[in-house]
């Protein structure tokens, strides 16, 4: 497909300044495939590093933002700081920050908004709990979290948006999606996309995984036709992130 292969490393609340300097000679000495779309989702305070140091080829995205961009907004962050000290893309909607500090789908999709008009792209998580796969509402849940998003951006928007489809029962959990589970879901996504969006914005979106990706169980699913890269937590921290980033080589 059009669809350029995308990989995304989450750190989450991880790493030193001396961590992620060995990191990034490991990751800078790597050999990848030009092929594929790298991210590198950081803690605020790494950011300004990260982009300082990382490949060129590379970019480096916040992972999380507020809806303003200044402000008396204590502690919060905003989009247009991101792009000041280098990122290019911020995650949005992690459901660490969805289930943890209980955001809601309207604010998520306020700050898709906000990233998009400050010049940053965004990595969109949209995922369920494993109650609701269980109640079998896993799309009910997945297009009501999209859905808040489909109604607050324009048909364009979407060329600065990949979906992370994370289910929230595979995240750190070792217990990964199967690459069934996982084209199962995305291939839905993309219909819903079809209607509520456009057969464009549907066919051309990338819609990746996320939920204890590593190694060697990132190949498979690399070759389901609705599955476009991966987002990567724990993995990401480590040198075998280099084979996920060439996982559909
Ligand atoms: C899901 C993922 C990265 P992990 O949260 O966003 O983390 O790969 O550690 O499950």
């Amino acid at each position: 497909s059009s669809r350029t292969f995308w990989v995304g490393g989450n750190w989450k609340m991880n790493g030193s300044v001396a961590a992620i300097k060995e990191l990034t000679n490991t990751f800078n000495a790597g050999n990848v495939s030009s092929d594929v779309e790298v991210v590198i989702g950081a803690p605020f305070v790494y950011v300004h590093l990260l982009s300082e140091t990382l490949r060129k080829d590379w970019a480096v995205a916040g992972e999380n933002c507020y809806v303003k961009a200044s402000g008396a907004y204590t502690g919060e962050i905003s989009p247009e700081m991101l792009k000041d000290v280098g990122a290019k893309w911020v995650i949005v909607g992690h459901s660490e920050r969805r289930n943890i500090l209980n955001e809601s789908d309207e604010f998520t999709a306020e700050k898709c908004v906000k990233a998009l008009a400050a010049g940053l792209k965004v990595s969109l998580c949209v995922g369920e709990l494993l109650e609701e796969r269980e109640a079998g509402i896993t799309q009910q849940v997945v297009e009501r979290q999209l859905g808040a998003v489909v109604k607050a951006l324009k048909e364009e928007d979407w060329a600065n948006i990949v979906i992370a489809y994370e289910p929230v029962w595979a995240i750190g959990t070792g217990k990964v999606a199967t690459p069934e589970q996982a084209q199962e879901t995305h291939a839905a996504i993309r219909e819903y996309l079809k209607t509520a969006v456009s057969p464009k914005v549907a066919a051309e979106t990338r819609i990746v995984y996320g939920g204890s990706v590593n190694a060697k169980n990132c190949k498979e699913a690399a070759q389901k036709p609705d599955v476009d890269g991966f987002l990567v937590g724990g993995a990401s921290l480590k040198p075998e992130f280099l084979d996920i980033v060439n996982a559909a080589q």
